[in-house]
């Protein structure tokens, strides 16, 4: 009937594609939980949403509810991992889209090596009409004849040329301008999408019209010529003596798929610094080969201006409670005016270097309006000003031979842990090099104002190519260590020890 077959290669990498996808949806669905609400202003003001997935009603004094208290709790057998446990999702997510883009790849190749192509490529505007033909039979609730499907018909042919030529590259590019790697070295990058939370957008309903057409295809494969279709899918030659084996082999894989979705979650969970571990080392030379490579450029680029600046800023993180840390309390008081930053080694007392706010504020000065996005998917755009981060670690001397990583601490208490533990103080690891980066700065100014108590006073880190949890706010302490692994769980953060993020936040 059709001068196309359907090759082995064909059937694998269609078997392979439905079971990665089905893994890039349950972790996006994940990730999509940590921040249910979409945009297309950069702001992520409360009610500037046009979809949300959350009843919650976030109340416009800053901070008074942060992004945290927003997250939702999915189950297992929807998302990947499920639970509380977008850093997990996010690992999974990243290995998974580099799994499904080889695939697609190799299915895209050898379609042209092949000269496939043809099969869903049209080659003639007459397969527009066709397909229109085509789909007022389906409305009417009928099937066009076999004879249209050579091997797939007019509008067939529409639909998987769209989703693969079209929908599919749509969701490649759409995923990097969520890493602010990418976005601060290449800041007019997202301003091809209109901005990260409008590619964000883009990015969601591309996920809602490949879940619409999966589950259109499979309907289809069973309700229009399913003989046909299932004999093709499972011999790769249309066999009528098979149909029956062939539905049996179809409906047992499709299961054993469904089954294996929702085991990965249940895997992923028993033991979640094991599955950190795991899919770290699988994503970390990826890191290495791409974005570790990019250093910020917005100031140069003037990424953004002061109009630009956003009126809400999402929080995360609360300031210290009166028991957590009096002494912030009591700094506070006194509009920090006694604050000094205290330069490690915390191990030996008598060679601190206690750095008064008046000599922070004296150094060079550094600004920038960028962007700050958290893993969860919101961004806000604010103005930051403070010294470099290698100027300020100066004043206590060149770094040791063996510094590797900055340790930073903040006065109080994370605001909760992931993993159900008693609260910590929050703390992060940060590479050298990334310390050195132009953009790496202590603010102690916020929109040209001191920091407010919501948004990290009397100072915080900012490096422009991490997600924010490596943004420590309230900063205490900063000292050279050779290896993060000996601090805390050993993770190279609070984030990272009870939430199972990647010290490498670049994506
Ligand atoms: N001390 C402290 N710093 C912190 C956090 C925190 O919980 N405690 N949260 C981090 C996270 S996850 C983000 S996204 C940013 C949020 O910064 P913002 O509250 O100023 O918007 O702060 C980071 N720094
Ligand atoms: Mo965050």
């Amino acid at each position: 009937m059709s001068e196309f077959d359907f090759p082995s290669w064909l059937r694998i990498t269609h078997l392979l594609n439905f079971f990665l996808i089905g893994l890039l949806l349950r972790s996006g669905w994940q990730i999509i939980a940590t921040h249910p609400r979409f945009y297309w202003r950069s702001d992520c003001g409360p009610g500037t949403e046009w979809i949300k997935f959350t009843k919650r009603v976030v109340p416009p004094e800053e901070g008074a509810y942060t992004a945290h208290d927003d997250e939702l709790e999915p189950p297992s057998w929807l998302t990947l991992p499920g639970g509380r446990n977008p850093g997990l999702g996010r690992h999974w997510h990243g290995l998974v889209t580099m799994l499904w883009v080889l695939n697609g790849l190799v299915y895209v190749s050898l379609l042209f090596l092949t000269g496939e192509w043809q099969r869903i490529v049209p080659t003639s505007w007459s397969v527009f009409p066709e397909a229109w033909g085509s789909l007022k039979i389906y409305v009417g609730f009928g099937v066009p004849s076999i004879e249209h499907f050579t091997p797939y018909d007019a509008l067939q042919r529409l639909t998987y040329f769209s989703i693969v030529f079209l929908v599919a590259p749509l969701m490649m590019v759409t995923g990097p301008v969520m890493s602010p790697a990418v976005s601060s070295r290449f800041p007019w990058y997202p301003k091809l999408f209109g901005g990260r939370q409008a590619a964000r957008s883009i990015h969601f309903l591309g996920m809602v019209v490949l879940s619409g057409f999966i589950l259109g295809h499979v309907a289809l494969v069973f309700i229009s010529h399913r003989e046909y279709n299932v004999t093709h899918m499972v011999f790769g030659e249309y066999d009528p003596a098979r149909v029956a084996q062939a539905t049996t082999i179809l409906l047992t894989t499709i299961a054993l798929v469904v089954i294996a979705w929702i085991a990965i979650s249940h895997l992923s969970l028993r033991d979640r610094r094991a599955t950190q571990k795991f899919l770290f080392a699988l994503l970390e030379p990826f890191r290495r080969l791409t974005v570790n490579k990019l250093k910020p450029r917005n100031r140069k680029g003037q990424a953004y201006t002061e109009k630009d600046i956003s009126p809400y800023h999402w929080t995360n993180g609360r300031y210290p409670k009166p028991d957590e840390s009096p002494e912030w309390h009591e700094l506070a008081a006194n509009d920090f005016r006694d604050y000094v930053l205290e330069i490690g080694p915390s191990n030996d007392p008598d060679r601190i270097v206690r750095v008064p706010f008046e000599q922070l504020k004296a150094l060079p000065q550094q600004e920038q309006i960028v962007a700050h996005a958290c893993m969860q998917g919101w961004t806000g755009i604010a103005k930051w000003k403070g010294p470099k981060v290698m100027d300020v670690m100066a004043l206590a001397g060149p770094p040791p031979a063996d510094a590797k990583y900055l340790l930073v601490t903040s006065f109080g208490l994370a605001q909760s842990m992931h993993d159900g533990r008693p609260l910590e103080p929050f703390y992060s690891c940060i590479p050298i090099e990334d310390c050195s980066e132009d953009e790496s700065i202590f603010a102690w100014s916020m929109n040209d104002k001191p920091l407010p108590w919501t948004f990290g006073a009397p100072l915080r880190i900012r490096v422009e190519s991490y997600v924010g949890y490596k943004m420590i706010k309230y900063l205490r302490s900063a000292e050279w260590i050779a290896d993060y692994r000996t601090v805390g769980d050993g993770m190279g953060g609070t984030r990272e020890d009870s939430g199972y993020q990647a010290i490498n936040a670049r994506i």
